[in-house]
């Protein structure tokens, strides 16, 4: 699938001044004025899923089916249980996968190869499957009735959100006139250093301008004078304007200051850039759970998503991370960052499998489109393309 992306309106707004119900003990937000600027390179055409998995797929999957066409045995399974592990599917997922496939095998006394390696792709996207309805936004546009129930009754719009203009599904197209679409919907971001956040909220700032939605960017990782400096760098260009104090301040003060903003502002979508690490006498959980305090406070049914992003590359870590985040902090999604980087594709399978947490999004690059909507069956007919 590959997606284009229209020239941006160039409906850049003045920025306003810092609202003036911040708390006290907190500095003054600075002037962040963004000056009319280029549109970002939105001609670009962005990276597919299919680019991004390319390298998992040679390295590893395209191998799978000459293991198959050598007979179904225990050379089979071993090579196999050796090349899953190698993409980074895991330990405990493989031997679980493979579990399941040889008792398939078994019990449909299945001998064809092709047959054995059907079973292994539905194995493969069963995994996928995570039935979750977690999050306001980015839930599953689902034409089962029974979905439709469930998602109802937690509030979730069950319309076609696909974007109108790129292709994406973020929440609330412009085309369904956005009735259940929360105002402002309040999207928290977390994860480790070097993860990819800021960078993947430009792309989703850009996606939602590119809609026509109203969208704020709050500074709440303000361990960098660079970090926040990189956040005001995309709201430039997306166009969006960003909330943000000095190095050093208070992150839940920033997130108040944003709410306001944004309220004021008539805004649609707050997105919260947090940091990856503090000074060591901050914990970081402490600190991201009083930003999630403040937020409930003025939003109630606040954060609708709470997006954690982690970092392909990084493998096997990324589960140990992804694990601490979401006991903490009641994770609503996943957006695997940097796919594109990485021959170990098969992370998402050990991220969905031993955190059941839905996996939204994939970033396929470091450039505002390249960002897609994570789907099971694709991802997996990429992977043996
Ligand atoms: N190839 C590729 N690079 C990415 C992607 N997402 C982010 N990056 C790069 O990863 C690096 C780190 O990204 P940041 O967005 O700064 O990560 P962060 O989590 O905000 O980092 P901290 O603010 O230090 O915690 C940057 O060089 C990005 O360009 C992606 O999907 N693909
Ligand atoms: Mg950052």
């Amino acid at each position: 699938m590959v997606r284009f992306f229209r020239r941006k309106k160039g409906a850049e707004e003045a920025p306003e001044a810092a609202e003036a119900d911040a708390p006290e003990a907190v500095e003054a937000p600075e002037a962040d004025a963004p000056e009319a600027v280029e549109a970002p390179a939105a001609e670009e055409v962005p990276k597919s899923v299919e680019q991004a998995v390319e390298r998992t797929r040679r390295t590893w999957f395209s191998r799978i089916g000459g293991m198959f066409r050598r007979g179904l045995d225990d050379e089979l399974w071993a090579e196999l249980e050796e090349t899953l592990i190698a993409a980074d599917t895991g330990v405990e997922t493989t031997v679980k996968l493979l579990e399941n496939l040889k008792e398939r095998v078994k019990e449909e006394g299945i001998r064809d190869p092709e047959q054995a390696q059907e079973a292994l792709r539905e194995e493969l996207l069963s995994i996928l499957d995570v039935d979750s309805r977690l999050g306001r936004l980015w839930g599953p546009a689902s034409a089962d009735p029974s979905a439709e129930l469930s998602e109802r009754s937690i509030g979730v719009r069950n319309a076609d959100r696909t974007g109108a203009t790129t292709g994406l599904r973020i929440g609330g197209a412009a085309q369904d006139g956005g009735a259940e679409f929360p105002k402002p919907a309040v999207v928290l971001v977390v994860g480790v250093n070097g993860t990819g956040k800021t960078t993947s909220i430009g792309k989703l700032a850009h996606a939602y301008q590119q809609e026509g939605r109203k969208v704020l960017l709050a500074a709440a990782d303000t361990f960098r004078a660079a970090a926040i400096d990189q956040l005001k760098q995309w709201g430039e260009r997306a166009g969006v304007d960003v909330i943000a104090h000095k190095q050093g301040g208070d992150p839940a003060a920033v997130v108040f200051d944003s709410l306001s903003a944004a309220e004021s502002r008539d805004v649609d979508v707050l997105i919260i850039d947090t940091a990856g690490r503090l000074h060591t006498k901050v914990n970081l959980m402490e600190e991201m759970r009083k930003v999630n305090r403040i937020i409930q406070r003025k939003v109630p049914d606040g954060p609708h998503e709470v997006l954690l992003v982690l970092d392909a590359t990084s493998g096997q870590n990324a589960l140990h991370q992804a694990k601490y985040f979401t006991e903490a902090l009641g994770v609503t999604g996943i957006l695997l960052a940097k796919l594109d980087g990485t021959a170990k594709g098969g992370v998402v399978f050990a991220i969905c499998d031993q955190l059941r947490i839905p996996v939204r999004f994939v970033g396929t690059g470091e450039k505002a489109g390249d960002l897609a909507n994570f789907e099971p069956k694709q991802f997996v007919d990429a992977l043996f393309a």
